[in-house]
């Protein structure tokens, strides 16, 4: 590696910076981290190791580490109402491997919802479900409501009578019925555990929902979606026992990671703090951004699903473009006019690849403050790209509207830079 080389990787990334700063980000499993975040990220915490728990460390040097993870645990479980939390793995599927090795032996069956309703491809065959041979039966789905059917999922539970029954989904329209299926829970004796991946940050506002008061045993998590902390995982408890809660943290270390990373812990003991603060207006404007943005590209033409039920609960908006070429080809035209989003499958689609529909999230929109007029732009500018106006030419509106929008909101560091980077090159 020659210093050429490391400049032109550094060039690359603040091409990237350049990038973002210009364009309307609205990936939903993604958001911006508050500077604080970042500043503890790229602290020494990030050169260190550490294994097992706090005070029972298997390395020297972690007398401050310890501290910080006592301290992100302790937020954790006041911000959710949690009885457990662990706040060591590094991602939303690390969590989940977590919660197969504790609770799943190879052979099992799990209920989990479909991946072509918009489960987590940890649940599928192909992905951590596989990796510990377990068996994924999925709920009915009513493609009408976006959501389980609760008559078909009663009747599936009390076939399988699974040991776990397992929620969660990366197209996250509305909350699970975990009320309605609560009593057939009890009656199996199963735990119930979802990943709320997607809807973190709403839950910590008191938005969507509120698992852990809804029959939900094991809140499995990724941290950077809804929840504007870094690139890790976390894992949250409620009426587990004392020997459910060991073979969790058990799990953790040393089943699915050996040291966990200590700058991203810290970095989510900080977003653990800031939320604490401000989840309750960030995630009520999440939500109201979201159905805003729904009912302007209805308004404008623009197929959404779920029109009748407002379109959704969460931060995310599911959008048939199939009349305007589809996902694939909308999301290039609509990243050539600097607006970021995915193609999406929705229910009835073969193919992933080339899926009928888009997924936008107001989230990070949100985060840099844009509000329901906002929204209404945003609309407009999708709008004319999906109808086949020149990207090139969107994108020099996009540019000037989003100039506008380049601080963080919801932070102790609200009205900073939200694009900053530190100038070291050599
Ligand atoms: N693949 C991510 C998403 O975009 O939903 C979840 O891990």
């Amino acid at each position: 590696m020659t210093l050429d080389d490391a400049k032109y990787i550094r060039e690359q990334v603040m091409n990237h910076n350049k990038w973002f700063e210009e364009s309307i980000p609205m990936i939903a499993s993604e958001n911006l981290m508050s500077p604080l975040a970042k500043e503890v990220m790229i602290s020494d915490f990030a050169d260190r190791y550490a294994e097992g728990l706090p005070g029972k460390r298997y390395y020297q040097g972690n007398i401050f580490v310890d501290k910080v993870e006592i301290k992100a645990t302790e937020i954790a479980k006041n911000l959710f109402k949690a009885d457990f939390a662990d706040v060591r793995p590094i991602s939303g599927t690390v969590a989940n491997m977590a919660v197969l090795f504790a609770f799943a032996q190879p052979g099992d069956v799990i209920t989990t919802c479909a991946l072509a309703q918009g489960a987590h491809i940890s649940t599928c065959e192909f992905g951590a479900f596989g990796q510990r041979a377990v068996k994924s039966v999925n709920y009915p789905f009513s493609e009408e409501d976006m959501n389980i059917d609760v008559d078909g999922t009663i009747k599936l539970l009390k076939e399988v009578k699974p040991k776990v029954a397992q929620f969660g989904l990366s197209v996250f329209l509305f909350p699970p019925p975990l009320k309605e299926l609560q009593d057939t829970f009890n009656e199996i004796g199963c735990l119930v555990w979802e990943d709320c991946a997607h809807v973190l940050g709403l839950i910590a506002g008191g938005q969507f929902h509120d698992p852990l008061r809804e029959g939900v045993n094991i809140v499995s998590s990724s941290t950077h979606k809804t929840f504007p902390g870094p690139n890790h995982g976390m894992l949250l408890g409620a009426n587990l026992t004392e020997e459910q809660e060991k073979e969790l943290q058990k799990a953790v270390f040393p089943g699915v990671t050996s040291s966990h990373h200590l700058h991203a812990m810290a970095s989510l003991a900080v977003t653990l703090a800031e939320m604490e603060v401000f989840a309750k207006e960030y995630a009520a404007q999440t939500c109201k951004n979201a159905r805003q943005l729904g009912e302007s590209l209805y308004e404008l033409g623009i197929p959404v699903l779920c029109p009748d039920l407002g379109f959704t609960r969460s931060h995310a908006i599911a959008v048939d473009v199939s009349e305007f070429g589809g996902g694939k080809d909308c999301a290039k035209w609509l990243e050539d006019a600097n607006i970021i989003c995915n193609k999406n499958m929705l229910p009835r689609d073969t193919s992933a690849v080339r899926p009928s529909g888009l997924r936008l999230g107001a989230q990070e929109m949100t985060r840099l403050g844009m509000k329901e007029s906002e929204m209404k732009e945003v609309a407009g500018f999708i709008a004319r790209v999906v109808k086949g106006e020149d990207p090139a030419k969107v994108k020099e509106d996009v540019k000037a509207f989003k100039k506008q929008f380049d601080t963080i909101k919801f932070c102790f560091n609200e009205g900073e830079k939200a694009y900053a980077y530190h100038k070291l090159v050599p």
